[in-house]
């Protein structure tokens, strides 16, 4: 091997194990040798969580980019992941339920027991139909707050069999912009959700602080989750158009 690709692959091998050491890990996440972070194995009843040890700050713009993998298991694959952004008084503690709520909701919309992170945002990549979420049958993208997993409104690209558990990478970008008060999510750099909101104000009770991860789980029916960040920005980028070279449809 040339001397300049080893380096290169030492340096992101060692950037991508600095990354795995700045994330709390919960209950079945771990690290993987790859520098990722598994929040699932491929076996039923699983629950992981991953936090980033450094809070982000909302009164600033940031982007968040990161890859995740849902497993290669279309029928019998479940549950999902979650991206989380949270003010739970539990901390890098905080933990939801598992099964059909990903480690981040609750059972239901109107029951306050249990399990949930609140308060918080969340963008679910579901990939296991739920009648009490409200779940199309496909796969399945949706905004979420406070620790409930139930939602009108989603993204599947217009597919009735959209699938993400294709046994590949998909990117996912998570991008706040303050002084609009906008949110916008991409999946595989199409725009998958955007709306106004005032995070600050309207979640997160004026703090501008917040915890942000990862939750995941599995029920009955599994798969293999996991996620690797590539890039956390905190200053708009001129490339609002990527390609992904990890992404190979
Ligand atoms: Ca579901
Ligand atoms: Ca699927």
């Amino acid at each position: 091997m040339y001397p300049f690709f080893s380096s290169l692959i030492g340096l992101l091998l060692f950037t991508h194990q600095v990354f795995a050491q700045e994330f709390h890990t919960i209950e079945d996440a771990v690290k993987m040798e790859n520098g990722c972070i598994m929040l699932t194995a491929d076996k039923p009843y699983q629950r992981g969580i991953a936090y980033c040890k450094t809070k982000l700050d909302l009164s600033k713009y940031f982007e968040i980019e990161f890859d995740i993998y849902l497993g290669k298991k279309n029928d019998n694959g479940a549950d999902g992941i979650t991206f989380v952004i949270h003010n739970d008084t539990r901390g890098f503690r905080a933990i939801g339920t598992w099964g059909e709520c990903m480690g981040y909701g609750r059972w239901n919309r109107g029951y306050y027991g249990g399990n949930y992170i609140a308060p918080s945002v969340a963008v679910e990549f579901d990939t296991y139909q739920n009648y009490r979420q409200n779940d199309p049958t496909c796969d399945h993208v949706a905004y979420l707050e406070n620790g409930t997993n139930y939602h009108t409104k989603y993204w599947n690209n217009k597919d009735t069999r959209f699938n993400l558990e294709d046994g590949v990478l998909h990117n996912f970008r998570f991008r706040w912009e303050p002084t609009i008060q906008q949110v916008t999510v991409y999946l595989d750099n199409v725009v998958v959700h955007r709306g106004k909101r005032d995070l600050v104000k309207d979640i997160f009770k004026g703090n501008t602080k917040a915890i942000w991860g990862f939750t995941a789980s599995t029920g009955n029916k599994h798969n293999l989750q996991f996620f690797c960040l590539r890039r956390w920005a905190q200053a708009p980028s001129n490339k609002n158009i990527k390609t992904s070279p990890t992404r190979r449809r």
